[in-house]
């Protein structure tokens, strides 16, 4: 991905940050949301979490590490995440469309940036007994695209540490090659190969505070662990892709409208 380089403003990554994000595959803007609209994104998933407003996605769903065995099982109602961000509330929408946003995705991705409803589009919440681990991976792996080169934006909503199950990256791993047998079968890379094992001790902890933002492309190898403090974490994460990069017709990818910015 070449960055169209904008001139410099404060909605702006300077050459330097461009430079970061090709070379590791992640930049972390500070306060980039402010404290209003993270406390708004708050109140309205805390409602709609209580009431459990669809569409959403259990633990149970999933089925990653640590997740209960059933919907009945106990903590088996624990929610992993509020689907339909863009669409669920005023204060996700404003986030996602934001200058501030659109202009560095702009950067990025070499074009004006389009909102996929299909890919993340939600607010992921870890809950401390019942939310999991997440392996591994490359979120690229099960999405449909022209070219593998999206990039994800997370939005802390709170503390995020590895020990509140906070994310886990391994730099420039979005230019690495892989050979298909170094995953398993839902392609989590596989802790039992010793080349796995080298690359996973590259790794950094992602630290974010409220209003933080991470952006993130979609070949970047993450993971996370499971929360292990007494509070509930959670993150608004959207996705954009270039308007040059199409979803494959007829893929999951492709299966809902997208919002052109
Ligand atoms: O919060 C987590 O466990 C990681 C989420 C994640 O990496 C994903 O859903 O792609």
């Amino acid at each position: 991905m070449t960055p169209h380089i904008l001139p410099l403003a404060s909605t702006s990554f300077t050459p330097e940050s461009l430079r970061q994000f090709a070379s590791d595959g992640y930049l972390i803007v500070r306060e980039l949301a402010s404290p209003d609209l993270c406390a708004r994104i708050r109140d309205r998933t805390q409602h709609d979490l209580a009431e459990a407003i669809s569409p959403l996605e259990y633990e149970v769903n999933v089925g990653y590490p640590g997740a209960p065995v059933s919907l009945e099982a106990e903590g088996g109602r624990t929610v992993r995440r509020l689907l339909g961000a863009v669409d669920r509330d005023e204060a996700m929408r404003e986030w996602a469309s934001s200058p501030a946003v659109v202009s560095r995705m702009t950067q990025l991705l070499g074009s004006r940036p389009v909102l996929s409803r299909a890919h993340h589009n939600c607010v992921m919440t870890k809950h401390p007994n019942y939310g999991s681990q997440t392996n591994w991976h490359r979120d690229i792996r099960y999405w449909s695209f022209e070219r593998p080169e999206l990039i994800s934006l997370w939005l802390a909503l709170g503390p995020e540490r590895a020990e509140n199950g906070g994310l886990l990256v391994l730099p420039g791993t979005h230019r690495l090659e892989i050979e298909r047998d170094r995953y398993d079968g839902a392609k989590f890379l596989r802790p039992d190969i010793a080349k796995n094992r080298a690359l996973i001790a590259t790794q950094r902890a992602v630290e974010l505070e409220a209003g933080d933002a991470l952006f993130f492309h979609s070949r970047l190898f993450h993971a996370a662990g499971r929360n292990a403090s007494t509070k509930v974490k959670f993150s608004l994460v959207f996705t954009y892709r270039a308007t040059d990069n199409l979803p494959i017709p007829g893929s999951r990818s492709a299966a809902l409208p997208e919002i052109f910015l």
